[in-house]
């Protein structure tokens, strides 16, 4: 699973990757700091399985937070994080599009807004800027990326009078499996336009669009990181975001200050955990650093509820993408060969299924499915049983 981390220069793209993963990247107040793309780990945070059975699971990828009885697992998922992007770019303004192909593969996109409003169009600094304008104009850019896509491979196809519609949802399948817009997303978008009748060479230009728009609303959906919003001009502009969208997923967040906090936890100064509203100073610091820390604890912790990055991250994969947790485990031992608890932890799409998670483990599990157990309930389980969030899974199969 991969997110993009996308948005115009200067927003805190870079930043926020940073405080997710704790990676060493270039972050400054010019637009264009990033133009190589960086990648790495950043983490969903789940219930851990093993509070259940009452024992202290040993994540093999990932981590474990103890808490009274509660410990908190983190998952780990791929970020990615690009160079700005700025209005007119498929005309080629700023960098143009083409590092919009690093995005290719992501599953879903975080969309970094300066909230407050002290950065212009293209990144540079400035006054009373509405961010709500920056919403539209990423959006319609990454929508122009999709229409380029499904032009420059219109020739492969689009003479084709095939009539059967599900030949034409295979071939738009494979040729725009490049930036994953998958069979699924491509069917339900079908009928959403009614392109079931409509043979390519009838499609017009804004069939085209319209396509593209819901191909990108489903291959890579957009949710919004209201950012900087210890900034003090942040709040009316969230507030104003909200009410201009109150369909989209809108989290404010400050990744300045996870990163700082995050930082501090590491040289064991704080304790804190990403996704928890409050910390800790439990090292010897100075005056400033107690201000800087207290500033922090006032104006974003108290205020927001957290920092936001990690609800930007959870919100994505768990409720945007619909993703829940699944463990593999035994009912004799829910322990490996190496005595780990509980090592192993997937993330799988809501609605799927003992035998999805067989052949998500290994071909030969789903190819030799005879049946599952649900451990927690010591239940046996057919193929066909959708799996919830949670669950830890038995799988017996024929051994090939
Ligand atoms: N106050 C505040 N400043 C932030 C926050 N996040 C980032 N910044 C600042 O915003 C500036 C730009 O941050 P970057 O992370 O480099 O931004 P970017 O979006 O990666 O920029 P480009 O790579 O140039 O596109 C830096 O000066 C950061 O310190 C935040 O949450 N609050
Ligand atoms: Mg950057």
């Amino acid at each position: 699973m991969q997110v993009g981390i996308v948005g115009k220069p200067s927003s805190g793209k870079s930043t926020f990757f940073a405080s997710s993963t704790l990676i060493d990247v270039a972050m400054a107040s010019y637009p264009f700091t990033t133009i190589e793309p960086n990648k790495g780990t950043g983490f969903v945070r789940v219930d851990d399985a093993g509070n259940f059975f009452n024992v202290v699971s040993n994540p093999k990828h990932g981590f474990l937070i103890e808490k009274e009885n509660e410990n908190i697992r983190y998952v780990p998922i791929e970020l990615i994080d690009v160079a700005g992007l700025v209005p007119g770019a498929s005309e080629g303004k700023g960098l143009g599009n083409k590092f919009l192909n690093d995005l290719s593969q992501a599953d879903a996109l975080i969309h970094i807004v300066d909230a407050s409003g002290l950065t212009d169009e293209e990144g540079k600094a400035t006054q009373g800027h509405d961010p709500c304008k920056d919403i539209e104009f990423l959006e319609n850019e990454i929508e122009l990326w999709f229409l380029k896509i499904i032009e420059n491979n219109w020739s492969k196809f689009g003479k084709s009078h095939e009539k059967d519609y599900r030949k034409r949802i295979d071939l738009l399948a494979q040729n725009l499996s490049g930036v994953k817009i998958l069979e699924r997303h491509i069917e339900k978008v079908f009928k959403e336009l009614k392109l079931e009748e409509k043979m390519f060479p009838d499609w017009s230009n804004e069939d085209k669009f319209e396509f593209a728009k819901k191909c990108r609303k489903y291959s890579k959906p957009i949710i919004i990181a209201a950012n900087k919003c210890d900034m003090p001009s942040a709040e009316a502009n969230i507030k104003k975001m909200r009410e201009k969208f109150p369909h989209k997923t809108i989290v404010a967040c400050s990744a300045a200050s996870e990163l700082a906090l995050r930082k501090a936890a590491k040289q064991n100064i704080l304790k804190y955990y990403p996704g928890e509203k409050d910390f800790e100073i439990i090292g010897e610091i100075n005056e400033k650093q107690r201000e800087g820390l207290e500033t922090i604890r006032k104006n974003v912790m108290e205020k927001f509820g957290g920092t936001g990055v990690q609800e930007c991250l959870d919100t994505t994969i768990l409720k945007v993408l619909d993703y829940i947790p699944v463990f593999p485990g035994g009912t004799k031992s829910l322990q490996d060969k190496e005595g780990r608890y509980l090592p192993d932890c997937f993330l799988m799409k809501v609605g799927s299924t003992a035998l999805d998670f067989a052949y998500m483990l290994h071909t030969d599990m789903g190819d030799g499915f005879i049946r599952a157990i649900d451990v927690k309930t010591k239940q046996i389980i057919g193929k066909d049983h959708i799996l919830k969030s949670g669950d830890v899974i038995e799988l017996m199969f024929k051994k090939p």
